[in-house]
């Protein structure tokens, strides 16, 4: 029999993805009889995912009798993808059962401080490069949360780390209870998940709970270009904009309070907004007592991950870049600032409730032709008519061919979708592998002409 918090209580984990798999397991090592719950029939689920949750006892319900279960529990825990507003999880709001996030659940398990994350864009770099700057620095930690590895999953693993960097996402930070960072990062906000929000308010309401629990004693790590009014931490501000704050750029520098502290040219990073997350980075390592001599060496031996304004190849004069990761309008305004030669533009995915009209004055500036794949493709056309050439293709490979056969030498074609991507694929990695694949299969303009010569002979 096991012993635990948890021990002889009935809890139900809803979603079988993730998070619901790491927290079903968590609640199973502290002596709770687990039921995970899922929509999803279940040939549609990971096969290997449900194996392993019943060789470890949990009890599992897949399909339309998931959304219809009628049995007692003590509580629940919500996955951070499953909208409260879905029938699996009105079922259990509507008969008054304690329902939880993971990340809440992962908090309560967890015995070691915790570093957060969040932000509309920037997240996941800056979630990276702190673990691998705070490693580097002696200070163990592990990238976790929202970037990949659900908290629940660290918390049971009870691996000896000093600090836990988590990245945490609105979705998981709309159902906490007592979650309370020692240090948060709140790296930038702009309109995102309006198919999930009834308004940007309540998308920025959900954010601001990184801060719900924090007190005098802790840290906020925040953009100067915001005002967060009557948050309880100490904060240190950071701007690559505007020159009142903490952290600031001056000379090809980042400062802080007057002394150069990183020469930007000395780091793998480019652009504003990766600026701003070298900044939360240092302020974070401050906040844990680093010195800046201690700090810059693994940041600047920091490379960015892919998906993320990725140089995939230049072919025939044309550089090509992977930024799959832009999954809203200001990834993709920040990566068409980043560029300095006239852009072939592939954008587009599913339908999550906003217009790319905002868009259409930097598109114009900037792009000289746009290429638009999956569910908006007619709506960003017809957003940007008049502004820029918009063609519709039928599929990512038709997207990249289109792209190949009108870009100039001294162009760049940049994939950077502006939405997510679960119309046509799996996930924005899976969209940007299958990118970088479809790119790095092009012909160069000399084997184009041999294949097109060697074609023009078959046809004669
Ligand atoms: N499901 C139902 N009923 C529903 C809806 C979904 O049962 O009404 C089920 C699905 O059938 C599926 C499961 O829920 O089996 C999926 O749950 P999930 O969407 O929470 O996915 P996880 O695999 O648990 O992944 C989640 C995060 N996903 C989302 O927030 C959408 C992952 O972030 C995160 O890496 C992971 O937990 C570990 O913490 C991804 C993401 O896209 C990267 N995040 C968004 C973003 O970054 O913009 C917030």
């Amino acid at each position: 029999m096991k012993n635990g918090r948890y021990k002889n209580q009935n809890v139900a984990v809803l979603g079988a993805g993730l998070s619901g798999s790491a927290a079903a397991l968590l609640l199973r090592s502290e002596g709770a009889e687990v039921t995970v719950l899922d929509s999803a029939d279940e040939k549609n689920l990971l096969k290997s995912t449900l194996d392993n949750l019943r060789t470890q006892g949990v009890h599992v319900i897949c399909g339309a009798a998931a959304d219809e279960d009628s049995t007692a529990y003590h509580m629940a825990i919500l996955s951070p993808g499953i909208d409260p507003a879905s029938r699996l999880a009105r079922n259990f709001f509507s008969r008054g059962i304690e329902t939880i996030g993971e990340l809440e659940l992962g908090w309560r398990s967890c015995e070691i401080p915790v570093i957060s994350v969040t932000g509309t864009n920037g997240k996941t770099t800056t979630t990276e490069m702190l673990a691998e700057m705070l490693n580097g620095c002696g200070q163990r930690t592990i990238a976790c949360g929202n970037i990949g590895k659900p908290l629940s999953e660290v918390a049971r693993e009870k691996q000896p780390f000093d600090v836990l960097t988590v990245e945490v996402s609105s979705f998981q930070l709309e159902a906490i209870r007592t979650f309370r960072p020692s240090i948060s990062l709140w790296l930038n906000f702009a309109p995102d998940h309006l198919d999930r929000y009834r308004s940007v308010s309540d998308y920025r309401a959900a954010k601001l709970r990184i801060f719900e629990n924090q007190t005098e004693t802790d840290v906020a790590v925040i953009n100067a270009i915001e005002t967060f009014p009557g948050i309880r931490p100490r904060t240190i501000t950071f701007s690559a904009y505007v020159d009142q704050a903490d952290f600031r750029v001056s000379q090809g520098a980042i400062v802080y309070r007057d002394a150069a502290v990183l020469r930007l040219a000395d780091t793998k990073l480019r652009g504003l907004h990766n600026i701003e997350n070298l900044m939360a980075t240092l302020a974070a390592g401050l906040a844990r007592g680093l010195s800046f001599r201690e700090m810059v060496p693994p940041l600047c031996a920091y490379k960015p991950r892919p998906h993320r304004c990725e140089f995939v190849r230049e072919l025939d004069g044309v550089d090509y870049v992977n930024d799959s990761k832009a999954t809203n309008l200001d990834a993709v305004e920040k990566a068409l600032l980043a560029q300095s030669k006239p852009v072939i533009l592939i954008a587009g995915g599913k339908d999550k409730g906003f217009s790319f009209d905002p868009l259409r004055s930097l598109v114009e500036e900037k792009v000289r032709s746009t290429i638009l794949i999956g569910e908006m493709a007619e709506s960003i056309s017809r957003s940007w008519n008049g502004a820029v050439k918009c063609e519709i293709a039928n599929s990512l490979a038709d997207a990249v061919e289109r792209a190949h056969a009108s870009a100039r030498p001294g162009e760049v074609v940049l994939f950077s979708p502006g939405t997510s991507s679960f119309d046509m694929f799996k996930s924005y990695g899976d969209r940007g592998d299958q990118f970088r694949a479809l790119v790095r299969a092009l012909p160069a303009a000399a084997s184009r002409s041999d294949t097109d010569a060697a074609l023009a002979q078959t046809d004669r």
